[in-house]
């Protein structure tokens, strides 16, 4: 059973949040740190204390208050160089090649595909100054409010010693990321709905709602059933989960441009119905969220918002065509579904359990200004803080990034003379895909520009309470 007094919150519960900071650290003084940690743990929020906070914030909302209750989050997680400096034997989260120990700066070049420039000491991503530099761990904050975040950020750096003359921590840099306001509360900068497709974790997810199987437990939290690693954890290290951080840029602008370009001509759609249906196709979703597997043509509301429809799809009858949803969708690529769990053999059929993220993301940035509407020309940086939780990167995240999205020839089995392409947006390397026009799927949009860059990131541990307390604090 799952120690819900163990686990940090953000990764079974998510940390409820309109607001989040990210305060990425180095460990300076690893004595002091030890200490200073143990005063921290108690701010720790466990899966249990989300939990806890829910009801209060359902209660609150019954008795009919319009404001939102003051609430804070906090979580704590280590890089392997943070290990490395506190002197903690990290083996069992990794052998020498899992991109946990390599580190997301090397990985990004090397497996992710993120672009980089050539230096006299090796190629190095085209990332923040900030990402460059050795992260030890990051703290996160989530709250309803900017001042309540603020307040905490306050009491934790006083905790650290930050602007002491005894600091145990150095703040290489604190990243914000806020829900968006208004109507747009719950969609991401492009406009589209996220956060509707997540894994239902067995043992913990009592009632899920009809959808993807359920995963096991061990494919989000280590040493359970599903962790692939379960017999070989240390004991501190069961109960945690990798936490894949990526500072992830949206080209908004330019990706409305694009669509307003390249509207598709099908049945008696207008120009702008075009736009829209080319931007459904390459997320796999319309921007209210309903799958376009179920509502290929036409924007469906009504299913979007229902939580026992809007997940409830399986690529079905489609695994051989894109006249529905294109091969290279987002959410296709991302979770392929029968494309892989229905494949024939002797190729298939093949589980995609263990490739299962738990996605724990956050907007950042402002809203699109009239200029940059006008220009189709980003001025403000603005995009997503993405966060994953998984107890392997190298079947979670890296495997999504690398193996799927990347990978133009992706889902294998399928016989359609066209190739599919790259995930429109998150795929890195030669981009182009086919199969947006579901009259011609095998014509290839071809030179598709980067709609989101990556400038930054890490692979962290989030440690169980009791691993916080009895190994890394003292
Ligand atoms: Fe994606 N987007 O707005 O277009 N994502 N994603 N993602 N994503 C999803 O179903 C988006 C990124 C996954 O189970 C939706 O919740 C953006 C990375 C997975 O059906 C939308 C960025 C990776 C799913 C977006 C981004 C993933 C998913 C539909 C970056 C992993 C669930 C809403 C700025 C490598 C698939 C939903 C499933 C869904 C968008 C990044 C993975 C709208 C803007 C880097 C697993």
């Amino acid at each position: 059973t799952l120690d819900l007094d163990n686990i940090q919150g953000d990764i079974l519960s998510g940390l409820p949040k309109k607001t989040q900071s990210y305060i990425f650290f180095q460990i300076v003084d690893v004595t002091k740190f030890r200490a200073d940690l143990a005063r921290f743990v108690p701010f720790v929020k466990t899966v249990a204390g989300v939990l806890k906070d829910r009801d209060l914030i359902k209660e609150h909302k019954k008795k009919g208050h319009k404001t939102l209750i003051p609430l804070v989050g906090v979580n704590i997680a280590f890089s392997h160089l943070g290990f490395v400096k506190l002197g903690i034997d990290d083996s069992s989260l990794g052998g020498a090649t899992d991109p946990f120990i390599i580190g997301q700066f090397k990985d990004s070049t090397q497996n992710l595909g993120d672009a980089g420039t050539q230096t006299t000491s090796g190629l190095v991503p085209n990332w923040d100054p900030a990402f460059v530099q050795p992260l030890h761990g990051v703290i996160l904050i989530s709250g309803e409010s900017h001042e309540t975040l603020h307040k905490k950020k306050l009491e934790i750096e006083c905790i650290f010693g930050v602007r002491t003359i005894q600091p145990s921590i150095f703040e290489v840099t604190s990243l914000r990321g806020d829900v968006r306001p208004g109507v747009e509360s719950g969609h991401e900068h492009f406009g589209f709905l996220d956060g509707i497709s997540n894994p239902a974790v067995t043992g913990f997810d009592k009632d899920p709602n009809p959808g993807p199987v359920p995963v096991n437990p061990g494919v989000i939290v280590t040493g359970h059933t599903g962790d692939l690693d379960q017999a070989t954890r240390a004991a501190w290290a069961v109960d945690g989960s990798f936490l894949v951080f990526r500072y992830l840029f949206q080209q908004v602008p330019e990706f409305n441009d694009f669509l307003q370009k390249n509207p598709i001509a099908f049945q008696d759609l207008t120009p702008e119905e075009g736009s829209d249906l080319l931007g459904a196709r390459l997320v796999g979703r319309w921007k209210s969220g309903a799958p376009i597997d179920l509502s290929p043509f036409k924007d469906d509301p009504m299913l979007a918002a229902d939580p026992k429809r809007n997940n409830d799809f399986k690529i079905e009858g489609e695994i051989n065509s894109q006249f529905r949803c294109p091969f290279a969708a987002h959410v296709r690529r991302t979770n392929p579904r029968n494309d892989l769990e229905a494949l024939p053999p002797p190729v298939g059929p093949i589980s995609v359990q263990k490739n299962r993220i738990l996605r724990r993301g956050v907007q950042f940035g402002p809203e699109l200004t009239k200029e940059e509407k006008t220009t189709a020309k980003t001025e403000y940086g603005r995009g997503l803080l993405f966060a994953c939780y998984q107890t392997s990167i190298t079947n979670g995240f890296q495997f999504l990034q690398k193996a799927w999205a990347n990978n133009p020839k992706f889902p294998l089995g399928q016989t359609q003379p066209e190739e599919p392409g790259l995930d429109p947006l998150i795929g890195q390397g030669v981009r182009s895909m086919s199969g947006t026009d579901p009259n011609n799927e095998e014509k290839v949009i071809n030179g598709m520009p980067d709609f989101i860059i990556p400038r930054g990131g890490e692979y962290f541990f989030s440690p169980s309470l009791k691993g916080l307390r009895e190994t890394l604090a003292s």
